[in-house]
């Protein structure tokens, strides 16, 4: 099964290029960590990649933060990709009608289809939602998660609505190549009789840190080998575990990135024993 196939072997079981790209980074740089840099100002933003960029397979952005955004920032972005060798998550959670998701994903100020390899959706709005940033997404390569959980208090996509944000994916898996969620999705949301083992999803996981439990607003944290050697995860998303409160401490946020990536890594390779 996935849970027990190394990250290089998995780029096999998916046709997706983003997918594919994805774990092969992973094997590559020996890194399951994903850095989400949640800070407002883009030199902030560059700063803090580049002090990250060694030790990630993936940055995650929230490029509608950013106060001083220009899209000559984007270029910027894609040069330390290259250098660094990751992949760009644009972190932009779309839930509206399929229309209105192809129009914000291609267009509008930020044109995420044009630079991010990996988007997610909400998926509140049904299949439509996935028809709709396919249309712009697939034939560039991107790739596509949808929110099966949230690791946040209270979250209200657990039981039936995890299940069918599964089964959605299932029937779309040219460009769903995977979930936001806190644990292995293997199984879950098949009909019955449908053989589903041969089945391969990412598994992202936000709400990850070593030190703090939680934040004064909901979200929960849990540890590295929690994620991936208990729960199955693939990535470990963290951010200010990483970056703390300081973006200019670029030294400490360097170290703290090591940490998380050594982690994120020993965890993988329990997991692939046990
Ligand atoms: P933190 O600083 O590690 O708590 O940041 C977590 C990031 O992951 C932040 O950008 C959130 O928007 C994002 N996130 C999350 O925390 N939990 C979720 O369930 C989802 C996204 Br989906």
């Amino acid at each position: 099964t996935p849970r027990t196939q190394t990250y290089g072997a998995r780029a096999l079981n998916f046709t997706n290029p983003t997918a594919r790209l994805i774990l092969e980074t992973i094997e590559r740089k020996k890194s399951n960590l994903a850095v989400s840099v949640d800070v407002t100002k883009s030199n902030d933003l560059l700063a803090i990649i580049k002090a990250v960029g060694p030790y990630v397979c993936m940055i995650k952005t929230h490029i509608d933060i950013i106060d001083d955004f220009d899209f000559s920032l984007i270029k910027q972005l894609q040069n330390l990709g290259h250098e660094y060798d990751f992949v760009y998550f644009e972190d932009r959670k779309f839930a509206d009608i399929g229309n209105t998701v192809a129009l914000q994903y291609a267009g509008g100020v930020h044109k995420i289809a044009s630079w991010a390899h990996l988007t997610n959706a909400h998926p509140v709005p049904g299949p439509s939602i996935i028809k709709g940033l396919s249309s712009v997404g697939l034939a560039l390569g991107r790739g596509l998660l949808l929110l099966a959980e949230m690791s946040t208090k209270g979250s209200l996509a657990v039981g039936s609505y995890t299940e069918e944000a599964v089964r959605m994916a299932r029937q779309h898996k040219d460009f769903v190549i995977g979930f936001i969620a806190q644990r292995r999705m293997d199984g879950i949301g098949s009909q019955l009789h449908e053989d589903v083992s041969q089945d391969d999803f990412l598994i992202l996981t936000p709400g990850i840190g070593l030190e703090a439990k939680g934040d004064a607003m909901g979200q929960q944290y849990r540890t590295p080998h929690e994620a991936v050697f208990e729960s199955g995860s693939d990535i470990i998303i963290v951010g200010r575990g990483i970056y703390g409160t300081d973006p200019k401490a670029v030294d400490a946020i360097a170290a703290k990135a090591e940490r998380y990536m050594a982690e994120g890594w020993a965890a993988y390779q329990a997991r692939l024993t046990h």
